[in-house]
């Protein structure tokens, strides 16, 4: 295949894009670049889902009409892909003309082959799913990603005659190895699956914000259905794009499988159109649960892009969280892979070389024999066959074995103390790895292989031309360094803003805790505790005069000085203090951020933002 069609799934204009958001787009931005590295033409195409009731509604709370309500929010996510470096060709809009003559003629299609009739429907929803539910499928009526109560819809409306389809769905399910990625996805699918598949209603009634149904304008058609057309809208279909580019691979997170698998699925057997791939990325959670616009516990990627380098935020997300596997976003943990992995491991490598060959030889090293032990140390075979599956982390850990032999290889040789031609032999042998490790991470790390490219002084190639031995002659010039270290002190200060305090543990349940009220105060002062030699007594102000003193066993964190004017967590109508010695059952631990606060306890973390005043 040499044309290759990525798209990720299209995000609700309701809000701001989050980490989910952002994860979603660098998964899908690092296959993109991989298929061009490899030779493919790629078309990778993203956008943003703008109508239906969820976003009519978001725009009524901020007064705006939802064109402009919309227009705004696409604004953040042109941002989000600006800021991370995301290679998109084409981001869509459903709003555009394009997509809403490609929506009518496919509806069109599907009433012609007489697939679509009238009739009654009533149903719980889930609005911000804007997705029908059965009971079955709901927590006492509520949605259980949302965790938010549905709303019971009777209208007349359109139906797709989806249950035609179940049969050869199960089928795909069962007999195309690249329908449903990873294949542990299949089964909870074929589950569902084996209750009845009901038709689909394809239209709305009292949504206004949407495109009409074609002659009968009183009705929207189901943003769902609408949505998925997106795919086919954004190459032209049927035209020339279309030709060259279908059948496409959808990048989308695992609560939208049922839409892409099962709805989507059925309306292209519909209409005799291949099936796409489509590829299932786990949740970015927080504190263990996912992250969501609907349930408030965002983290905001343009403003992590502040603190940290979009590198290091890219290659954190891609290493740590396996391939389909839901993670945390734990700046702590993307710290560390900044600090030992991009810093020491690949910075290092680059910058001992470099400062070497810049030194001895006035940055001129001509071509030599390569030293066979690196490229025997370098897995290519492994690398692409990682790629090919998806397995992004495990692509990252195949070459960073390389890159940590490039480091051992150096030590166990002692460059340093060569000198002359020998040295000149080796560090040939080096530059030539770190062009080759330059291409392997350009996908991962676009802009850090742009970086050692120009300091190299040579353009980034492609995956052709990793073999060892390619350049005649280097002529390098190192450029400052490519990853600066983040201290320890700055690691507790943007991480933590945190205290710890002593409760009672016997007046309070763990369940409980959401029910409290609290306040963020200010410390006003420190001293030591006059009976415990662990623990400091902190006198806060929680606003309009009130001082409360709390008891913290958090000396062995903080000096006082450190302690001052750091906001904490009070929580009221609490006897402040039981101490209790080593065993402290009732620690607690606030980390506040911006608009956050959580509650890190002994047995679990409690995310109890909205409670903050
Ligand atoms: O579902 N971690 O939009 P959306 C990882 N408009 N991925 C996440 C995530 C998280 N915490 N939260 C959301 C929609 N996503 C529809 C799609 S496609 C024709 C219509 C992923 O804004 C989510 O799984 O809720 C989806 O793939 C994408 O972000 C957009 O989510």
């Amino acid at each position: 295949m040499k044309n290759f069609f990525i798209s990720t799934a299209i995000a609700y204009a309701s809000s701001k894009p989050h980490c989910g958001h952002m994860y979603e787009e660098v998964i899908a931005d690092t296959i993109a670049r991989w298929n061009r590295i490899s030779g493919k033409k790629v078309h990778f195409s993203t956008g943003l889902d703008c109508h239906g009731l969820k976003i009519e509604r978001y725009a009524e709370k901020t007064g705006k009409k939802p064109e402009d309500f919309v227009k705004d929010i696409s604004k953040y996510f042109l941002e989000l892909c600006k800021v991370y470096n995301i290679s998109y060709d084409d981001f869509i809009r459903t709003t555009e003309k394009r997509h809403k003559r490609v929506v009518y003629k496919l509806i069109n299609k599907l009433k012609s082959k007489r697939l679509i009739y009238k009739d009654f429907y009533e149903g719980l929803y889930c609005v911000d799913c804007e997705t029908y539910y059965t009971e079955k499928e709901l927590d006492n009526k509520n949605c259980k990603i949302h965790k938010k109560p549905t709303e019971m819809i009777k209208e007349e409306g359109y139906f797709f005659k989806m249950s035609k389809f179940k049969k050869e769905i199960i089928k795909e399910l069962n007999k195309n190895p690249t329908f449903l990625i990873p294949k542990n996805r299949r089964k909870e699918i074929l589950n569902r699956l084996k209750d009845e598949l009901r038709d689909l209603s394809i239209s709305r009634k009292n949504v206004k914000w949407g495109i009409p149904f074609p002659n009968d304008k009183n009705l929207t058609i189901f943003v769902w259905v609408e949505a998925l057309i997106n795919y086919l809208s954004a190459i032209d279909y049927p035209n020339k794009k279309y030709k060259e580019f279908w059948p496409a691979v959808h990048i989308i997170g695992n609560d939208i499988i049922w839409q892409h698998i099962v709805i989507w699925g059925s309306i292209l057997k519909a209409l005799n159109i291949k099936l796409p791939s489509v590829l299932v990325h786990g949740f970015i959670n927080l504190n263990k649960e996912k992250m969501s616009k609907s349930l408030g516990n965002v983290i905001d990627p343009l403003d992590i892009a502040k603190k940290y380098n979009i590198d290091s935020i890219r290659y954190f997300l891609l290493r740590e969280i396996p391939f389909g596997d839901d993670g945390d976003f734990s700046e702590e943990k993307l710290i560390d892979r900044h600090n030992n992995e991009l810093a020491n491991d690949l910075g290092n490598l680059v910058s001992r070389v470099l400062a070497i060959a810049e030194k001895n030889f006035k940055g001129k090293i001509n071509k030599s024999k390569i030293d066979g032990k690196l490229p025997k140390n370098l897995n290519l075979k492994n690398i692409m066959r990682f790629m090919d599956n998806y397995e992004l982390n495990n692509a990252l850990n195949e070459i960073w074995k390389f890159v940590n032999y490039c480091n051992k290889h150096i030590a166990e040789e002692k460059l340093w103390e060569m000198r002359g031609k020998r040295q000149e032999t080796h560090l040939y042998s080096l530059l030539e790895s770190i062009r080759i490790i330059a291409i392997l991470l350009s996908s991962f790390i676009p802009e850090t292989s742009e970086k050692i490219c120009r300091q190299l002084n040579i353009k980034q190639g492609n995956l052709k031309d990793v073999k060892f031995g390619l350049i005649k002659s280097y002529n390098v010039k190192k450029q400052g360094i490519l990853f600066k270290k983040i201290e320890a002190q700055n690691i507790k200060e943007q991480v933590h803003h945190s205290i710890a305090g002593i409760m009672s543990m016997d007046k309070i349940k763990f369940e409980d805790w959401k029910k409290l009220d609290l306040r963020v105060g200010k410390i006003k002062a420190v001293k030591d505790h006059p009976d415990a030699d662990k623990l400091y007594i902190l006198l806060v102000s929680v606003g309009k005069g009130e001082d409360i003193q709390l008891v913290a066993g958090i000396k062995e964190h903080y000096n006082k000085q450190e302690l001052m004017n750091k906001k904490v967590i009070v929580l009221r109508n609490l006897e402040p203090a039981v101490i209790r010695g080593e065993e402290s059952a009732g620690m607690v631990l606030a980390a506040v951020s911006d608009k956050r606060v959580t509650l890190i306890t002994p047995d679990k973390d409690i995310d109890i933002g909205s409670k903050v005043q």
